[in-house]
């Protein structure tokens, strides 16, 4: 009776941890991972190209955003491991048209030499919402991910800081477009959210703990940058109405 007791505490406990590792071997967890791991790999691999191009924008850091721009290939490749090593095959066509809108966005901006709007999208929005990605998953990851996350996370938070240090010193000339930039592209990362979140929870992954660590990377960034506090509830809010 005492035994069947604290058996069944522990299980209730587990389902109140959302931290429990998922079946990695499953059938539901291998299709969840088609399209996480696409993802992933997708962004890692718009981020390459997004920093080359970024290097062109500002050529007087070109060296350091080529090195930048360099770890983000070393990504995709530590990425793609961890899909081979689940033995899942990426679905890279959906996770093409998942970057579709935030690539647009991306290289109009790129053409019209709008640097602000090209950091905005890649320093600020897109490695937080890699590093509040990668901080959930390496939770719930398998050992060999686990690894894998460990390192790139430490990464990513190199390319928020040059984008961050960027409109830093640059604030009072930027600030308007900074504003417009976020207007149009955060409601993009949160409806991307919305998309990979049914997924996401096959792995484990709650979505609301992926939207707080998206809003603390986040919103430090804003903070860092020298916006006040009105201005980041206003830019927040862009997710949201
Ligand atoms: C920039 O260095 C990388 C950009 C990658 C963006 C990835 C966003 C991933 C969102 C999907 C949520 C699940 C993550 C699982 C991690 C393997
Ligand atoms: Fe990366
Ligand atoms: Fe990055």
């Amino acid at each position: 009776m005492q035994a069947l007791a604290s058996n069944n505490l522990t299980i209730e406990k587990e389902e109140l941890s959302s931290h429990t590792l998922p079946d990695f071997t499953s059938e539901a967890y291998k299709d969840a991972y088609s399209r996480i791991n696409a993802v992933v790999i997708e962004g890692e691999q718009e981020a390459y190209s997004n920093f080359l191009d970024l290097a062109k924008l500002i050529p007087e850091h070109a060296d350091e955003l080529v090195r930048l721009g360099k770890m983000e290939k070393k990504h995709m490749n530590g990425f793609c491991a961890c899909g081979r090593n689940l033995a899942v095959k990426p679905d890279m066509p959906f996770a093409k048209t998942f970057f579709s809108k935030l690539h647009n966005n991306f290289i109009d901006a790129f053409n019209a030499g709008n640097t602000t709007t090209c950091l905005l999208i890649q320093c600020i929005l897109i490695e937080s919402f890699a590093i509040s990605a990668y901080h959930v998953y390496i939770r719930v990851a398998d050992p060999f991910a686990k690894r894998i996350t460990e390192g790139v996370v430490q990464d990513e938070y190199l390319h928020l800081n040059y984008g961050q240090e960027w409109l830093k010193a640059n604030l009072d000339s930027v600030k308007k477009d900074l504003m417009k930039a976020n207007k149009e592209n955060l409601p993009l990362i949160k409806s991307m959210l919305d998309e990979v979140s049914n997924d996401a929870e096959v792995l484990h992954m709650d979505k609301e703990e992926l939207m707080e660590e998206f809003m603390i990377a986040y919103q430090d960034s804003l903070l860092e940058i020298g916006l006040d506090n009105r201005e980041i509830a206003r830019m927040a809010l862009a997710a949201v109405i």
